[in-house]
């Protein structure tokens, strides 16, 4: 099928008087796929509105919501009532239990096939943006697109496509070299740049004052946290650091110790590696790239029990030098932490943590309750112990 006729198909769906609403879930792709379909609809229905139903929290998104001007509502707020035509753009009914409230008239998406259930379905699993789709029907309209639209499909292409260093059509390509022509540049300067709130800028001071780099590994414990996401962020922040391979940035959330890695891909899997570390005692797991722990605070009181009888019993020994610990002596060496980390290893047969010799961590104090709250500085030697083990010194 021709994109004119692919047009024609979509557009003879509509009628005039038509209230047309599309839902998403709102990241630029969507968003701007949206506007697409608002602006291929201009004049030929009564009223076209754009309804999303995930939390919008990155920095980015909101930018580009801002400075493009784009208005789209909260799904709470959205009387279905109020339309008589529903459109998915970039997702597919079953994506989501919120898409599945409306009956679609019509799914445009580039994911693979799972529910073509609409009355017309585009469907094209090979392109690396639906924002690529959209910008053929723009075309096929003979439509020259707005700066804020051009733009917007503009980053919905490059975000999916991750500057097309992911999968990517020759599609996709031509549709960008299109928009090009249309878009601001420095629009696009301006969303991209907008990676951090301000009290984002702040957690990161705080981890940056607490980060070890230990075989080029960047640690950060940061305590008591008010979200996740910060730890998320601060991770993908140290990625940033030339030397840096992996970075492990962890803080105490809803009585949790929360543990996010990143690390290049060159090397072993981050996933595999917080399994091999952390599933024993909490829930571990992710990609190669990217993983997460979580570790209940009162299974991590036991584990430190256990740690301070290991401590006691091993101190009064000589350590022995492991073909373990001649490997990490072959890295230069840091921080005091990389010593201990080194000397980590060569106590380990097993793998139970037992702390180093050459900065022993205060011993966990008392709490008023009588239970033992780990101490921060104990936390952070512990993970360190168990990624230096489980990552390998292995670092070129
Ligand atoms: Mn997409």
């Amino acid at each position: 099928m021709s994109h004119i006729q692919r047009l024609e198909k979509f557009t003879a769906l509509f009628s005039s008087d038509n209230r047309v609403l599309v839902v998403i879930n709102a990241d630029p792709d969507a968003i701007a796929s949206a506007m697409a379909i608002k602006r291929l609809l201009w004049r030929k229905v009564s009223e076209v509105k754009i309804t999303y139903f995930n939390e919008i929290r990155r920095p980015d998104n909101l930018t580009m919501l801002r400075v493009l001007n784009i208005k789209i509502i909260p799904i709470k707020e959205i009387d279905e009532k109020h339309f008589d035509k529903f459109v998915v753009v970039d997702s597919q009914p079953d994506h989501h239990e919120c898409f599945a409230m409306f009956r679609y008239d019509a799914i445009i998406d580039h994911h693979p096939v799972s529910c073509d259930c609409a009355l017309f379905n585009d469907i094209r699993p090979e392109y690396g943006a639906c924002s690529t789709m959209m910008t053929e029907y723009i075309k096929a309209a003979d439509i020259k697109p707005s700066k804020p639209l051009a733009t917007a499909l503009l980053m919905g292409i490059k975000t999916d496509t991750a500057s097309f260093l992911r999968q990517t059509a020759l599609e996709d390509v031509r549709a960008f070299q299109f928009l090009y022509k249309y878009a601001n540049p420095s629009l696009i300067a301006r969303i991209e740049h907008a990676e951090f709130r301000d009290k984002d800028v702040d957690f990161i001071a705080k981890a940056i004052r607490r980060k070890k780099i230990i075989n080029h590994r960047v640690y950060a414990h940061t305590g008591k946290i008010e979200n996740p996401d910060q730890c998320v962020i601060t991770a993908d922040f140290f990625m940033k650091i030339d030397s840096a391979n992996w970075s492990i940035v962890s803080g105490i959330y809803n009585k949790k110790l929360i543990i996010i890695i990143r690390n290049d891909g060159l090397r072993k899997s981050a996933g595999n590696t917080v399994k091999q570390a952390f599933d024993y005692i909490g829930s571990a797991g992710g990609h190669r790239t990217m993983a997460r722990v979580e570790i209940k605070l009162e299974d991590l009181e036991k584990e430190f029990e256990t740690t301070k009888l290991e401590r006691a019993s091993h101190n009064h020994e000589k350590p022995d030098i492991s073909e373990k610990k001649e490997r990490s002596r072959k890295e230069p060496l840091k921080s005091p932490t990389s010593l201990s980390a080194a000397n980590r290893n060569s106590d380990f047969d097993s793998d139970v943590p037992v702390p180093c010799t050459l900065s022993v961590p205060p011993a966990p104090p008392v709490a008023s309750s009588g239970s033992h709250v780990p101490d921060d500085s104990f936390i952070s030697e512990w993970i360190i112990g168990k990624i230096e083990i489980h990552a390998g010194t292995k670092t070129e």
